[in-house]
């Protein structure tokens, strides 16, 4: 946008929860900047944001998408708008940390109707753990039964007097009339808007010191000063202003994107700090400094990186230097992005999304420099994933076309894991939730071509000792020629936490020569993969080899592996042994009313409740749960609490399965064991 200064550009975040009509908005404001032909709508499927196959389908906003455009004001002043559709699906929640890294501030949606709900506490959650400077608007008020004023009552019960009216819509729902401006307010909406005038007017003037002296006078203070002072409060989060606006219908449209060009912050007033938190110098002719806040790998536009200018001016046919990889890239050309449609453009300024097409060593993350800058920015944190399905191919032979298609979706989607589980031969898939995995699995079949076959993990246990044991093995063969022979005495015990030797040889007088310790040592490490309780591996043991014998000729390397495999199996199973399953550390966050449905359910999951707080208006039960009763608890902590429940976890440790879980977990190894004998 090359005749807009970096002061004249609004970069924003369209943030809430899902239905909360802020694809509805974006397709209005782009229409209303010219950016397309038709009002696009999400309804029939032409809205210029959601317009992936996967996104029609489920009517709702799967990717972060970028949008830009000029926009001219009401007073005919020209500014540049730029901003990112979010989906408000708790699933897709790495796609709202993206876009909201990069945004200068956030516009909330919250539907009258409905009210402020989980996916509107989440993101003002994370506008604060950005310090965002953020608005509110209010969608939906020509749904039955929606009322402005009840709105607003909730989201002050949520977030306190800060949030402050700056449009009030007629109960007619004829438009909205400005809180400031307006000196004769209609009747019906007289006393909100006065209260909220006399609300802006003291936050204004509490900015600067000279107003707050006229304010305790009576004084009146001048409009250009009030405005000036409301900027400084949002930008300083002490104000969030709130408007109203149905958008399909354009009431409030108008106001509403003025209100943005009028009071929220621009790329200068809120660079983006670098790792050490030093802001990025956003004026045009600082040297360019880039952030990649997405990259994706879309049908409809090929690999691209997506850039978010952070400062200077990027040209295109340059060299610039990624800082993170200390690698140089070239960039030939550059696009602006609105949805799948790109236009090229040859400049790009603070505040401004590019979209690059086959760079060669950039990642989501990496900073891109050019004059010799050495920026780069904090990693984004992801949470981890709360789902999993392990995958197969259906046929057989397709598995590394498999392998190749999921490594690829998880390149462009953070929130996406692919690990291949040694211990467990599986592939596992895990994500968000339940839809974001079927999202990723049918975008995945779509482009390798390949069907898939999804089951329920299986629980990497894990075994060890508990107490101390001795083996012996004698491994003895005599048909024929040359013969075999290998003793093993072998003694098992718990290895001290802290402890490295895992193995030690205490042989004395060449009972067993030098030259085989290493076999028997290599039998203990093969025996430690089976373990001898349900086939898994084996942790924390220590095993000595304390004596055996040998015989000059039939003793070999083999038999002496064979000696120690299965002496460490006899000690093992002398030791105690036990099952070990991965504990969780689970944070959920639930509303009062499903404490008990949520704290009862724990039980039947071998749950232990080591907390419980409250925060942002929800219970916080920090618990210890096995892995293995997590594999579904997403969908039917959901469904447990309509949906408004959710959690996060971590890994904790390894403990012993308790005994009746064992048994479970045992038979059905032997089972498998069986069925591979057949
Ligand atoms: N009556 C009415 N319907 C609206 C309004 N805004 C959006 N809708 C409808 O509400 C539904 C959801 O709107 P979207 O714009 O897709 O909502 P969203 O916030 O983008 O939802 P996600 O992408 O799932 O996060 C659609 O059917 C819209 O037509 C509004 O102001 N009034
Ligand atoms: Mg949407």
């Amino acid at each position: 946008m090359k005749d807009i200064a970096v002061q004249d550009m609004r970069t924003f975040v369209l943030m809430g929860h899902t239905g909360s009509g802020k694809t509805t908005l974006a397709d209005a404001m782009l229409f209303k900047m010219g950016q397309s032909e038709r009002l696009g709508s999400v309804d029939n499927g032409s809205s210029v944001g959601d317009y992936t196959d996967e996104e029609k389908a489920r009517k709702t906003t799967i990717y972060a998408k970028s949008f830009s455009g000029t926009y001219k004001t009401s007073t005919g002043k020209k500014m540049g708008l730029v901003f990112c559709d979010t989906p408000g699906y708790a699933d897709f929640v790495g796609q709202v940390i993206q876009a909201s890294r990069i945004a200068s501030s956030a516009l909330i949606a919250v539907d009258a109707h409905a009210g402020v709900q989980v996916g509107t506490m989440k993101a003002w959650k994370q506008c604060d753990a950005l310090e965002l400077p953020r608005a509110i608007v209010v969608t939906g008020l020509d749904r039955e039964n929606a009322s402005f004023e009840t709105a607003l009552e909730g989201i002050r019960a949520a977030w306190g007097h800060k949030c402050v009216p700056v449009e009030v819509p007629l109960h007619d729902n004829s438009g909205v009339v400005d809180v400031v401006a307006t000196v004769n307010p209609p009747e019906d909406v007289a006393e909100v808007l006065n209260e909220a005038k006399g609300e802006l007017i003291e936050l204004a003037a509490e900015t600067n010191d000279s107003l707050i002296e006229k304010y305790l006078a009576g004084e009146a203070l001048a409009p250009e000063d009030v405005t000036r002072g409301l900027r400084a409060a949002i930008l300083g989060c002490h104000l969030v202003p709130v408007f109203a606006c149905v958008a399909a219908k354009g009431e409030g449209l108008v106001e509403l994107m003025d209100g943005i060009c009028r009071l929220l912050p621009s790329p200068a007033d809120r660079p983006m700090k670098d790792v050490s938190g030093k802001p990025v110098d956003t004026s045009a002719t600082a040297p360019f400094v880039g952030f990649v806040w997405r990259t994706v790998n879309d049908p409809f536009i090929g690999h691209m990186s997506f850039i978010y200018v952070c400062g200077g001016t990027l040209k295109a046919d340059i060299d610039i230097h990624n800082v993170n990889k200390d690698q140089k890239e070239r960039i030939v050309q550059f696009s602006e992005l609105n949805g799948k449609k790109l236009t090229s453009i040859d400049e790009a300024k603070a505040g401004e999304i590019v979209a690059v097409a086959k760079l060669k060593a950039t990642v989501l993350g990496d900073a891109l420099c050019q004059g010799g800058v050495k920026t780069t920015f904090a990693p984004f944190k992801f949470p981890n994933p709360v789902m999993w399905h392990a995958v197969a191919a259906k046929t057989q032979g397709d598995e590394d076309k498999i392998g190749t298609a999921l490594h690829r979706l998880a390149d462009e989607d953070p929130t996406i894991k692919v690990e291949r589980h040694a211990d467990t031969h599986e592939t596992v898939l895990s994500g968000m939730g339940d839809t974001h995995l079927a999202v990723a699995v049918d975008r995945m079949k779509k482009r390798s071509g390949v069907d898939v076959v999804l089951s329920t993990p299986k629980v990497p246990y894990k075994e060890t000792i508990t107490g101390r044991g001795e083996g012996h093995y004698k491994h003895k063969k005599q048909s024929g020629g040359r013969g075999q022979f290998g003793e093993v005495y072998l003694r098992t015990e718990p290895l001290r936490e802290g402890d490295a030797e895992w193995f030690e040889d205490a042989v004395v007088g060449g009972a067993i020569p030098n030259n085989f310790i290493p076999a028997v040592e290599k039998g203990v490490v093969e025996g430690m993969v089976r373990g001898c309780v349900a086939g898994y591996p084996v942790i924390n043991v220590k095993s000595t080899v304390y004596d055996g014998s040998y015989h000059d000729v039939d003793s070999s390397e083999i038999a002496f592996k064979i000696a120690g495999g299965r002496a460490f199996r006899e000690s093992m199973s002398k030791s105690k042994p036990v099952l070990l399953e991965p504990i969780m550390t689970v944070t959920i966050w639930v509303p009062d009313q499903f404490m008990g449905d949520v704290n009862g359910d724990m039980s039947h999951r071998r749950g232990r409740i080591v907390g419980m707080d409250a925060a942002d208006g929800m219970q916080v039960i920090t618990a210890e749960i096995p892995h293995a009763e997590l594999f579904h608890y997403c969908a039917e902590l959901r469904s447990m609490t309509g949906g408004r429940g959710s959690f996060e976890m971590a890994f904790a440790r390894y403990d012993v399965v308790p005994g009746s879980v064992a048994q479970k977990v045992i038979a059905e190894a032997v089972k498998v064991k069986e069925e591979d004998q057949e």
